[in-house]
């Protein structure tokens, strides 16, 4: 798995300043696929679920804490007996900026600037990248003129800039995490590129500070030339091991295999202490219940476009225009907690 396969070492001039090495342990996006160990054991559901469309505001029956204006929907899954679902996090993009003491634009490895790519792709992230209006925030990813110079980039090059959305520290070592949560369901809703040499990635990382990550959760990886495999993976035991809800390409478990470009499309989440299952707008498509191992601690969320990246160029999928623009336009990021 191409963001598995972490955040290497050698790319990464934040960590290499500070001394502290991240784990590179994780295996690639060419041996997860060859070793595939998804179970697409659910029943099939016929019909792709409600639309993610936030109702009506301010609606006597919502079942949540109003937020910005928006009810936000229910997770498709009930609640523990005796418990119910509360919202933790719930950034609606609903004005002109997002919430920055819960998220920021750089990966958790950043030391009062943005960082690079940390697989040989193009782009350097920036603050600017990530534009908020009229209801959404589009993640963008543009030429950059002139090139930003790094290690972590194809050829030392970084010729994209673009956007991202982390709970991560503001600061590497300064400070806590913006926001981090043990258990529960996380959803996004957005509309991502099908342009190839695109790749857009929702996922999570244990918030540890050594960089040593022992699991990762990929909600989802999309490569932009295939807008119908929709990559979900949990890789655990030291990012030794991974669970892949995909069989292959155009499998997404019980899942429908579509073009889900066209629309916005929900991504969901649910982590508990004995299953992790996803879902594609509320349609469950595979889960991991191997308890024993499935992370217990504090995870922190990431959600960006990379551009270019080795996982593509190795599937012989990189990008073939350079001048290219493409946004990853974001509805809600939203976390739900049972308690
Ligand atoms: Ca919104």
């Amino acid at each position: 798995m191409v963001l598995a396969a972490g955040i290497g070492a050698a790319n990464l001039d934040s960590l290499q300043s500070t001394g502290e090495q991240p784990s590179d342990s994780a295996i690639t996006a060419t041996e997860a696929m060859e070793t595939p160990g998804g179970e697409p054991s659910e029943t099939p559901v016929a019909s792709a679920g409600p639309s993610g469309t936030p109702l009506a505001t301010q609606t006597p029956s919502c079942a949540f804490a109003v937020s910005a204006g928006v009810c936000p929907i229910a997770p498709p899954m009930a609640a523990a007996a005796g418990k119910k679902w509360k919202i933790s996090l719930a950034e609606e993009f609903s004005g002109t900026s997002y919430d920055k003491t819960k998220l920021s634009p750089c990966f958790d490895w950043n030391n009062g600037d943005c960082t690079s790519t940390f697989n040989n792709g193009r782009e350097h992230y920036q603050p600017s990248q990530v534009v908020v209006s009229n209801g959404t925030a589009k993640l963008i990813a543009a030429p950059l003129n002139p090139p930003f110079a790094s290690k972590s980039c194809q050829n030392g090059s970084c010729t994209y800039k673009a956007g991202m959305l982390s709970t991560a520290r503001a600061r590497a070592n300064d400070g806590p995490y913006l926001f981090s949560f043990t258990y529960g369901y996380v959803e996004s809703r957005f509309k991502f590129p099908a342009t190839q040499g695109f790749f857009t990635a929702f996922w999570m990382l244990p918030t540890d500070r050594t960089y040593t990550y022992r699991s990762e959760i990929d909600i989802l990886e999309l490569l932009g030339d295939d807008p119908t495999t929709m990559f979900m993976t949990y890789h655990y035991n030291n990012r030794t091991e991974s669970h892949h809800v995909n069989s292959g390409k155009f499998k997404n478990g019980a899942c429908a295999t579509k073009d889900y470009s066209k629309q916005f499309v929900r991504m969901g989440m649910d982590w508990q202490p004995d299953h992790i299952a996803w879902y594609i707008d509320g349609v469950k498509c595979a889960q991991f219940t191997g308890a024993a191992n499935i992370e217990n601690g504090p995870m922190q969320l990431i959600l960006h476009m990379m551009v270019d990246n080795d996982w593509q160029r190795r599937w012989n999928v990189g990008l073939t225009d350079p001048t290219l623009t493409r946004q990853l336009e974001v509805d809600y990021i939203r976390v739900y907690q049972q308690e």
